[in-house]
């Protein structure tokens, strides 16, 4: 075998050899860079015979576009299998059904309550919660409902259980979320602008009242908050909350152990069947109790009455529902039927915003 013969079939053995871009590199390098083994042949070109340097020159010519041939063939044979691995294991099935929708929905409570925390949270009230069973002191003494006052009657309240002996007075299931507020004024003082969402119990069933419903109160406690900053509050919430332009509220004289003067709220309203229309019409429909923070509520929360006024309103969430919603019977909403939540229920992922309107 001559030579330039061995030269060749050394190089190209080591291209076949060579596994990846780097060892091609390093077989070019080694046979065509500039201090190549190819390359040095060249340069003893000079040395020899016209006739020697004719022959020796064509032949290491041809080797070297033929090694150099061999490189680029390699290379792209690399680049074609890494090419087909990666088809081979990025693959998938395009013909699979394609991900079935959602089989949840949100009920009309939870959708309600975030159309309230979202509406409240633009008129600056921050959300607070707190137990739903309560001890007496924070359910109805903290609230001006002193032991024997007639209003603990009404509130046909649940009692949980004290051990036999036991003569402290039970625990109840809070009957409304006012004793969440006397909580927060306790641990932030004043001022204060809070709504609290949630549960509550009252022993009572038929078709307007459920054992367990949900309500929502606000309490705004500031040095100079008057009966006015409460009605255009409401008068904000409800256009908000009916997405209507103009509302019309009428404030009726009522009486809570709570507040002091306290109002009970109507909106003006009109019917078309079961569908509600607000704003305009001449029906008044009763929606929340409100009024302004009394005095011996301010100092069980910790609040000093000679310097902080406060006001507060109570609605019930569910009623608010069935009125926006056109939903018939409060009954139904607990009752956990999949037909009744599919057809009042809401996209999991419609998230009440004022600006990308509240419901659907
Ligand atoms: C504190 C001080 C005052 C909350 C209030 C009402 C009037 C009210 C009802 C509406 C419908 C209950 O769900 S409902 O039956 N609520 O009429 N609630 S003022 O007053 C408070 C609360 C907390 C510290």
């Amino acid at each position: 075998m001559s030579d330039l013969e061995a030269l060749r079939e050394k190089y190209l053995a080591q291209i076949r050899a060579a596994e990846d871009e780097a060892a091609i590199e390093k077989v070019r390098i080694a046979a065509l860079g500039k201090k190549g083994e190819i390359s040095r042949r060249m340069r003893t070109l000079g040395k020899m015979s016209p006739e020697e340097r004719r022959t020796v020159g064509a032949a290491l010519n041809a080797l070297r576009d033929e090694i150099d041939a061999a490189i680029r063939a390699r290379r792209e044979a690399l680049a074609d299998a890494a090419l087909a691995k990666r088809l081979e294991e990025e693959w998938f099935d395009v013909t699979l059904p394609a991900r079935p929708r959602p089989q949840g929905t949100v009920h009309p409570v939870s959708q309600v309550t975030e159309e309230i925390v979202a509406i409240f949270a633009e008129l600056g009230f921050s959300v607070a919660e707190g137990p739903q069973i309560e001890s007496d002191w924070y359910n109805f003494d903290a609230l001006n409902i002193p032991p024997h006052h007639p209003a603990r009657q009404e509130f046909d309240t649940f009692y949980m259980h004290r051990a036999e002996g036991d003569d402290r007075p039970p625990h109840v299931l809070r009957t409304h979320t006012s004793p969440v507020q006397i909580r927060a004024m306790e641990a932030h003082g004043a001022p204060i602008r809070i709504i609290a969402p949630g549960r509550v119990y009252r022993s009572d069933y038929d078709q307007t009242h459920t054992p367990m419903f949900h309500q929502v109160e606000g309490l705004a406690i500031d040095r100079d908050v008057s009966m006015a900053n409460l009605k255009w509050t409401l008068e904000e919430f409800c256009r908000a909350f009916f997405e209507v332009d103009h509302v019309e509220l009428r404030f009726r004289a009522s009486h809570f152990p709570f507040t002091e003067p306290s109002a009970e709220v109507d909106i003006r309203c009109s019917w078309q069947g079961r569908q509600l229309k607000v704003g305009e019409g001449e029906d008044w429909m009763e929606i929340l109790g409100s009024g302004m923070v009394h005095p011996a509520v301010l100092k069980a929360g910790g609040i000093d009455p000679e310097e902080w006024q406060g006001f507060a309103f109570g609605l019930g969430i569910d009623r608010l529902a069935m009125l926006k919603y056109g939903i018939p019977d409060l009954r139904s909403f607990f009752e956990s039927d999949l037909r009744w939540l599919r057809h009042y229920g809401f996209a999991a992922l419609d998230i009440p915003t004022l600006h990308g309107g509240l419901g659907r």
